[in-house]
């Protein structure tokens, strides 16, 4: 093959011509067709083309991506399917020809959003690594929708890749690499996290490399943990209040912060932290806090904060025995009537999620109730209108029904657990998935379990290590020591979070080169900017002589493996 490197394209965009391939004209004449291979059913309103022009759009701080400048042309237009009244709107960033790298990214949504939940972040960095990039709005309007049709991400993928090849005049003699290979990938964290494992599960021929990050893919148990805590402190019937929670976790990075071997205010082993910190040790001890006032964080990136805003008055007295034992229940997840496990804890040092809110009217501690995280609840499994939920009687019984319910109710879409990945693999794919080992939204051993789950689904005769060995040939999973839900942790400011993770699949892909380790950059603190290598699971980081060792240790994969007895069928 010749690799013609020269921009010569025919019919192509350049970066002189970008004002005639940026227009409703050019697009329209390049857009798929019913030759083309993309769904059937599908027909595109060629009424609906926009098009227009940026020159170095800048995009920094993102926690993803490292600082970008790019220049490309934003495309859009509506598509819908026969015999439905529908009209999905699909984006596309094209990057200049001579910066094209005969790339496609896909990217998803975060919490009711199906697309563009980095706030349009992931289209510049795609962009910026010579990809097109794209997104959907799912035939609901961009806020506030709750559609995660993982259809509507494949198809945008499926018309985002014919339209590429067109654009750039790839099925031409003339095109760049002398190929028309489109390299496709996915990127996405958190709902956009889900809808890439229902890419992986689902539409197993269309890409080359999936990213994702805590993904919320057991959805059924998911949405309802959001609610446990509160719950599960209601159940016990002592209401800690607020300082006693914030002094355990710190105590907690205090006491397991050298467990790694590195003094640096982050927690890299909360397995050790769960083997070696008894919480029962801080019975006694006094705890003291300023007032303070906090708002709201929603179902966003970052650490869960109570839904509303509320203050705190000053507190200070001694950890309790009873404070503890609400402490270590949390610590353990939500338990059944029976004592049987039916969701998983977050990590120690991580945080707790919603626990106590403080009632300046009666001046006493307790759950927020009704509480907006019960939406989903009200909404998608008891189908009213009502965003709250009122706690007040609500069991850990009642929690357990519910996450039963909507399992079933939602099997079919987002549960997005299915184990078989055979058809990915045989299509060459590979899986990057990661997650924050402080993540106080989705329990990092979530990931864990779902990784878990395809080992034994796909090797049932290999034991663990030589599972594990196989699956990590396209399937690896990454632990980020003290990140948060998809962002940095202010409790653990030096920690990392993965900026490379495109880059790396891309060397993956492209270049076969595994990534054995993956970066995290240092996004705040003293150590802002420095990247850290993260191992891949089921390995742990220890720092010997400040030097990262990635071991296996079988205590430790133990102790972030948990049994969930309370089911009679499988939860993968
Ligand atoms: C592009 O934007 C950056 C700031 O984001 C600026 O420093 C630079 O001068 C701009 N370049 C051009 C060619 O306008
Ligand atoms: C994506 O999010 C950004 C930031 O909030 C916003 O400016 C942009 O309009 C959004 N794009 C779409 C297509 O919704
Ligand atoms: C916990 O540590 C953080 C930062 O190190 C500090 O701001 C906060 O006041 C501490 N809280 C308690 C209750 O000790
Ligand atoms: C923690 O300490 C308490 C009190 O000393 C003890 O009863 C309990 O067994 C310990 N738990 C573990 C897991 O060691
Ligand atoms: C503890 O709080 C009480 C009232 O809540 C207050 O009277 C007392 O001065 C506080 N003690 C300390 C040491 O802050
Ligand atoms: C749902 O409730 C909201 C707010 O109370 C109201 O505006 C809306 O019309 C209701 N929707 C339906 C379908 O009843
Ligand atoms: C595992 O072993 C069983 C029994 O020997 C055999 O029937 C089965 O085909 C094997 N499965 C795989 C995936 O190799
Ligand atoms: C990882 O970080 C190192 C150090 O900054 C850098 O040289 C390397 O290119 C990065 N890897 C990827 C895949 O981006
Ligand atoms: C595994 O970790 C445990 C707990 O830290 C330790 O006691 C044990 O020696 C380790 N085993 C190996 C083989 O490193
Ligand atoms: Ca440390």
């Amino acid at each position: 093959m010749i690799g013609i490197l020269a921009p010569l394209l025919i019919g192509a965009a350049s970066a002189t011509s970008l004002s005639k391939t940026c227009t409703k004209d050019f697009i329209k004449s390049n857009l798929p067709t019913s030759d083309d291979k993309i769904p059937l059913g599908i027909t595109i309103d060629d009424s609906s083309i926009t098009a227009n022009t940026y020159r170095n759009y800048s995009v920094t701080d993102a926690t993803f991506w490292e600082n970008v400048n790019i220049d490309f042309c934003e495309v859009s237009f509506a598509y819908s399917h026969d015999n439905q009244d529908d009209r999905i709107v699909v984006e596309y960033w094209m990057p200049l020809a001579e910066n094209f790298q005969n790339r496609f990214l896909a990217t998803g949504g975060a919490a009711y959003q199906i697309s563009n939940g980095s706030g349009g972040a992931d289209m510049s960095g795609g962009v910026a690594y010579g990809a097109v990039t794209g997104l959907t709005d799912g035939g609901l309007p961009y806020w506030g929708s709750t559609d995660f049709d993982d259809v509507a991400i494949g198809e945008m993928t499926a018309i985002g890749k014919v339209f590429t090849k067109n654009y750039f005049g790839l099925s031409s003699s003339a095109s760049k690499r002398s190929s028309d290979k489109v390299y496709t990938y996915y990127m996405g964290c958190s709902e956009g996290g889900r809808e890439g494992m229902s890419q992986v599960q689902k539409s197993p021929d269309l890409y080359d490399g999936i990213i994702a990050g805590a993904p919320a893919m057991r959805y059924g148990q998911q949405q309802v943990n959001h609610i446990a805590p509160p719950i599960q402190i209601q159940a016990i019937g002592h209401y800690p209040p607020s300082c006693v929670f914030d002094t355990v976790i710190n105590a907690t990075i205090n006491a397991c912060d050298k467990l790694d071997g590195k003094a640096d205010g982050v927690v890299s082993r909360t397995d050790l932290c769960l083997l070696k910190f008894n919480v029962s040790s801080m019975i006694g001890k006094s705890y003291s806090c300023a007032a303070s006032s906090e708002s709201s964080l929603g179902l966003g990136y970052g650490k869960r904060k109570r839904a509303d805003s509320s203050t705190t008055p000053a507190q200070n007295g001694t950890i309790s025995a009873k404070d503890i034992e609400v402490i270590q229940d949390l610590l353990t997840g939500l338990k059944d009537s029976n004592g049987d496990r039916v969701y998983l804890p977050f990590q120690p040092a991580a945080g707790f999620g919603d626990t106590t809110t403080y009632d300046s009217d009666t001046d006493s501690w307790g759950i927020e109730s009704p509480n907006s995280n019960g939406e989903w609840i009200t909404k998608f499994l008891h189908w009213q209108n009502v965003s709250s939920l009122v706690m007040t009687d609500v069991t850990n019984d009642n929690l357990k029904a519910w996450m039963i319910e909507g399992m079933n109710k939602y099997m079919d879409s987002l549960q997005t657990t299915l184990p078989d990945l055979t058809p990915f693999l045989d299509n060459g794919g590979k899986l990057l998935h990661y997650h924050g080992e402080a993540d106080t939204s989705i329990p990092t051993t979530g990931s864990i379990r779902y990784h878990e789950s395809v080992r034994k689904i796909m090797y049932p005769n290999l034991s663990f290590e030589e599972g594990n060995k196989k699956l990590n040939e396209w399937y690896r999973l990454y632990l980020i020591p003290g990140a948060a839900h998809c962002a940095i942790n202010s409790e653990q400011p030096n920690a990392g979070f993965p900026r490379d993770n495109f880059n790396h699949m891309i060397k993956w892909v492209e270049d076969d080169i595994t990534p054995v380790t993956i970066n995290a950059t240092v996004q705040s603190g003293s150590k802002e900017g420095e990247v850290q290598d993260v191992c891949t699971w089921p390995s742990r980081p220890y720092y010997k002589d400040g030097k990262l060792v990635c071991q296996e240790n079988e205590s430790s994969v133990k102790a972030m493996l948990w049994e969930l007895p309370a089911y009679k069928m499988p939860v993968y």
